[in-house]
């Protein structure tokens, strides 16, 4: 076992709201917390509090508060911010959902969560209102905050008047987040985080990343990913940085803004770091302001991240984390010289252990030099209290000492510092989003002409990961590798499409009838 590096911080014991909103002095409060990117349009903190109180109020008025679920599909605006802490405040919880998910994936999500409201916008609502139709929501319980008509917005909850609700709630044990992950296995399932997990992260991470009040920060990573949701948009706003929120990523609009805007802190994903190291754009814009960028959800190429760091004349960083770990456990502090292609040390008030997944045995951190790999288990204040309605994947991944099973496959060097070498579970991961093979795997089966399927992820041509399905078909029949691609991407949100089909005569298979995943990564390797 090993420890954080860093000496403990202490992780008060509040809600969010108060972490964040409590002690907001007078003076920070005329500061402007969120700037609109497209339009340019800002608001304080002052404003924003109001807006989140007024969002409280008027869901107490409906009937939602503690115990209650409410559904958020939306991109990266101001409103997201308001919302989210609303509804927090209200003692509700919220399920965060992708804003490129179709009807299907939305109503799936929605049901599962009980979701009792879905708040989202006109652009989402063909898809949202679908789903919150199929799982018996009435027009009146979706609120499209921009305004729709037949439905409420934000501007007519911001006018209802009702105070913030009074609301007592336990952080350690009150779940504030329902994010969906399919952690090591299986399809997503209902993460369940409490006031104290999220506070406790940005607690934790916040000594290390340095940001100050002066940041102004770009929010294009979504809110509704949990790195988004933690790193960017809570850290942000207890350290009374500036975000510049974007609905989506453009690299035109995303220079525009870092220039227009003098961003100084970007939070990024691997495929942002491509853009910024190779395409010629980027000379065109002015970019001087921006100091620190921290790349995160998936492996950064250590020369893509130096590329970028000497392209930018900034220093670049990476973090590591898990959904079910709210999410960081390992960050290279902003203000540390470590190799690229590590994630840095753990962060405070954590513990690790590195455990050889053939033999159970724990791998030791080296007198000197790098350890053997093994499997990462993480324990701390931001770890997960389960998963929603699911003892059996809860027992899976967390066991009785506190550790989460992270499924990633880690070294540890001599002065602590980890760096992630596989990754042993499922998941696999499309330009930073979560892709369930297992979730795949079903949808295939319902195709008529689809016998048997197994999905994995392989590399592409420029090294991407990108899920494949093998695909065993029904006697007889004969639909084309193109024909599924299709079929599939008609009905899952674009980085959950299937781009490679083979189809084959049979899926290897275990005696009990698991797919062999080690089978089919090993049939890819040997291609190579
Ligand atoms: O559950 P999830 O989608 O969660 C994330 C979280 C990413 C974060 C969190 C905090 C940060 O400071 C930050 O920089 C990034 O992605 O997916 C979890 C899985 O994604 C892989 C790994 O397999 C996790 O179990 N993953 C996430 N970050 C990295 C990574 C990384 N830096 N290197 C390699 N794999």
């Amino acid at each position: 076992m090993f420890r954080s590096p860093f000496p403990d911080v202490d992780i008060p014991d509040v809600t969010v709201y108060d972490y964040l909103f409590a002690s907001l002095t007078d003076e920070d409060a005329d500061r402007v917390a969120l700037v609109d990117g497209p339009s340019g349009r800002e608001t304080t903190f002052r404003e924003l509090r109001a807006q989140v109180d007024a969002v409280a109020g008027a869901l107490a008025a409906r009937g939602i508060g503690v115990g209650d679920v409410v559904g958020l599909l939306c991109p990266n605006v101001p409103a997201f911010v308001a919302v989210f802490h609303g509804i927090l405040r209200a003692g509700a919880t919220v399920t965060t959902v992708n804003s490129l998910y179709t009807a299907r994936e939305v109503a799936s999500q929605l049901r599962s969560s009980g979701a009792r409201m879905l708040f989202t916008v006109t652009p989402l609502l063909a898809a949202g209102g679908a789903a919150a139709d199929e799982i018996g929501l009435g027009a009146d319980d979706v609120v499209v905050l921009d305004g729709a008509e037949g439905h409420p917005s934000l501007r007519d909850l911001l006018t209802v008047g009702t105070p913030a609700p009074d609301v007592h709630v336990d952080p350690s044990t009150h779940v504030a987040v329902l994010p969906y992950s399919s952690g090591t296995t299986g399809v997503a399932k209902g993460v369940l985080l409490t006031h104290r997990n999220l506070v406790a992260n940005v607690a934790q991470t916040s000594p290390l990343l340095e940001m100050t009040p002066e940041d102004r920060v770009l929010a294009v990573l979504p809110f509704f990913h949990i790195y988004g949701l933690t790193v960017l948009l809570n850290l942000a706003l207890v350290k009374r940085a500036r975000l510049v929120t974007m609905p989506r990523f453009d690299l035109q609009q995303f220079l525009q803004l870092v220039q227009d805007q003098g961003c100084t802190y970007l939070f990024i994903a691997p495929p942002i770091a491509v853009a910024l190291a190779k395409h010629p754009m980027v000379a065109e814009y002015d970019l001087r302001t921006v100091h620190t960028v921290l790349s995160g959800a998936a492996p950064l190429d250590a020369a893509l991240g130096q590329a970028v760091a000497e392209r930018l004349g900034c220093r670049v960083k990476q973090g590591y984390g898990m959904t079910e770990m709210s999410p960081v456990s390992h960050v290279i502090p902003a203000s540390a010289d470590l190799p690229l292609d590590s994630v840095g040390w753990t962060i405070p008030n954590t513990e690790c252990r590195l455990v050889d997944p053939a033999t159970g045995q724990d791998i030791d951190v080296p007198a000197e030099g790098e350890s053997e790999a093994g499997e990462l288990w993480v324990r701390g204040p931001q770890v997960m209290v389960g998963y929603l309605d699911n003892a059996q994947a809860t027992a899976d991944t967390l066991d009785d000492d506190g550790f989460l099973h992270t499924g990633d496959m880690a070294t540890v060097r001599a002065d602590g510092v980890v760096t992630i070498v596989d990754r042993l579970k499922e998941l696999i991961k499309y330009h930073g989003y979560q892709v369930a093979p297992a979730e795949l795997e079903a949808l295939l089966l319902t195709h008529d002409d689809v016998a048997d399927s197994a999905v994995i992820g392989i590399r592409d041509e420029e090294g991407e990961e990108v899920p494949k399905a093998y695909v065993v078909l029904q006697p007889g029949r004969a639909v084309s590798g193109d024909e599924i691609i299709a079929w599939v991407a008609e009905r899952v949100a674009p980085h959950k499409k299937v781009r490679r089909v083979e189809i084959v005569e049979a899926i290897p298979k275990s005696s009990s009838g698991k797919i062999l995943r080690r089978d089919l990564r090993a049939r890819e390797a040997g291609r190579l």
